[in-house]
């Protein structure tokens, strides 16, 4: 790359709620995770209240420096769009993308997830688990429930979404920086869709793989959920 072409910062922000059997497999995996040429990469954690070893791992990441990253502590639980709310704020990025801190979702599949906004076609880019992609076999009921949601969601957006609760949603840093986000928990995923509709922006779905948890493995998102989504879904799509 000429030296004269600055480089692209990509903002990867991770909220972790819980997650001390995976998360520090899964930082190491986000700094060795191949990026398109130009790009670097800076990393947002915010530990959401954690009650496990969540919080020590990663002071004790902080300290050995070998993956770089900020750390944000939420001194309790406040939930997810909490977390995102408060990692977004702290980015830098000309480009902004959602990474779980479980490892349901694989960051080599970052390129692919960049290159539409890369290429200037897109604003926003969604990986979606439903585009023919590989992914583990579970629980048919969530499946259904995703489903639901999207297409209520799309009823309102007119949108023609195949996955609108995935994780991997990625962003102009400026556009997600300048949307007034409410959320707490997960109706982050119908508001950050809602509020990207509004503004017209242009939002491009690539295929991901997706290997989806047990409960038994860690998996904290259940039924009532699903509820809490369909009244951020009308809220976000009727309200402000
Ligand atoms: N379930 C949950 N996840 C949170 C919370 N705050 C931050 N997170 C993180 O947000 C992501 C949500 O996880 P998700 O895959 O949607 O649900 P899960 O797989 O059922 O746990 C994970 O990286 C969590 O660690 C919270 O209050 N509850
Ligand atoms: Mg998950």
């Amino acid at each position: 790359m000429s030296p004269s072409r600055p480089m692209i910062k990509l903002s990867i922000v991770i909220p972790v709620y819980n997650e001390e059997a995976t998360v520090e497999t899964l930082l190491a995996q986000v700094v060795a995770a191949p990026l398109p040429e130009g790009l670097e990469r800076e990393l947002v954690v915010v530990d959401d209240g954690s009650s496990d070893g969540s919080r020590a791992i990663l002071h004790r990441l902080a300290n050995e420096a070998t993956v770089p990253f900020r750390l944000i502590e939420h001194e309790r639980n406040r939930g997810k769009g909490a977390a995102l709310r408060t990692a977004f704020a702290a980015t830098t990025g000309e480009i902004v993308l959602i990474q779980d801190a479980d490892l349901e979702y694989d960051p080599c599949e970052y390129p692919g997830l960049l290159q539409p906004i890369l290429d200037d076609k897109a604003d926003v880019v969604y990986g979606s688990r439903f585009l023919g992609g590989p992914r583990r076999v579970l629980f048919f009921w969530h499946y259904v429930g995703n489903t639901v949601l999207t297409m209520l969601s799309n009823m309102f957006t007119d949108l023609n979404l195949s996955d609108m609760e995935t994780c991997y949603k990625v962003f102009r840093g400026d556009l997600l920086r300048g949307l007034a986000l409410r959320s707490n928990r997960f109706g982050i995923e119908p508001e950050l869709t809602a509020k990207v509709a509004k503004v017209k922006a242009r939002i491009y779905e690539v295929p991901i793989s997706y290997h989806g948890r047990t409960y038994a493995e860690g998996k904290k998102i259940g039924w009532r959920d699903g509820v809490s989504a369909v009244w951020a879904i009308l809220r976000y799509n009727l309200g402000s």
